[in-house]
């Protein structure tokens, strides 16, 4: 059986990642592609009670290289029990954020050396990178206008501890994203995510259709 395809989105607060992930993944279970999708910090039992840390509001001041060290081993336990076995049987894996993430937060905006998360990276995910990341780019004041909008529109819904954060992080941020799509321009899309839901989409979802076109009937 051939391996399933590994798909992820990434982007600052309010980007509208979440939104096209889930898009996404409706439009490839329209063709008929068994799609499990997920999200970091989180996606398996182990890795949502480190979620439940991460964003539980209640941790003391800490280093952003020890914060960094608590996504990987949340992403270690996801990939284990989780990623790696839907792509083995066949599935394909759309998340909801992965380890350009933590590169972005805890690397550019937060200060955690390069050199660092690469060595992170290789032994966390070796060679179980995605094959394709989809990076939502917004201009920090709107995206974080977005998050905040939809928050108050659920009740109930706290402010998490990184949307919080200085309007000056999340620039850094954003440029740190924009700096891995440069890198990286074989596995990254950078996708302008100031239009609307609707066309967004469509866009995502021509790339997918070309780049993996031997998949998709
Ligand atoms: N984190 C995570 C790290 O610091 N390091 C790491 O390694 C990892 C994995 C996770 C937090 O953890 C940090 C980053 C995050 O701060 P979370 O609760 O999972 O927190 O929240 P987010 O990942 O930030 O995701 P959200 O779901 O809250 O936001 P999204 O995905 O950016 O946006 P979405 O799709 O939910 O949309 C937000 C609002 O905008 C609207 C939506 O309807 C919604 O109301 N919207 C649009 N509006 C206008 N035009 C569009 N095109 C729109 N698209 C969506």
């Amino acid at each position: 059986m051939a391996a399933g395809r590994f798909i992820t989105f990434e982007g600052g607060e309010g980007s509208g990642k979440s939104t096209q992930a889930r898009r996404l993944a409706e439009r490839l279970r329209e063709v008929g592609i068994d799609v499990l999708l997920t999200r970091e910090p989180g996606g398996s039992p182990f890795a949502e009670q480190i979620r439940g840390l991460l964003l539980g509001g209640t941790l003391a001041p800490h280093p952003p290289i020890a914060e960094a060290l608590l996504f990987f081993a949340a992403r270690a336990d996801h990939l284990e029990t989780t990623i790696r076995p839907a792509l083995a049987a066949g599935r394909w894996v759309i998340c909801d954020r992965f380890a350009d993430s933590t590169r972005a937060y805890q690397g550019a905006a937060g200060g955690v050396p390069a050199q660092s998360l690469d060595m992170l990276e290789q032994l966390v995910i070796g060679t179980s990178g995605p094959d394709a990341t989809f990076i939502l780019d917004i201009d920090a004041r709107t995206g974080l206008a977005r998050a905040t909008r939809r928050r108050e529109a659920i009740e109930g819904t706290e402010i998490d501890p990184f949307e919080s954060r200085a309007l000056a992080f999340h620039e850094r941020l954003r440029q740190g994203y924009l700096a891995i799509a440069a890198a990286e321009p074989r596995r990254c899309v950078l996708v302008d995510a100031s239009s609307g839901v609707e066309p967004i989409a469509k866009g995502i979802w021509q790339t997918v259709s070309q780049r993996f076109a031997g998949d998709i009937r």
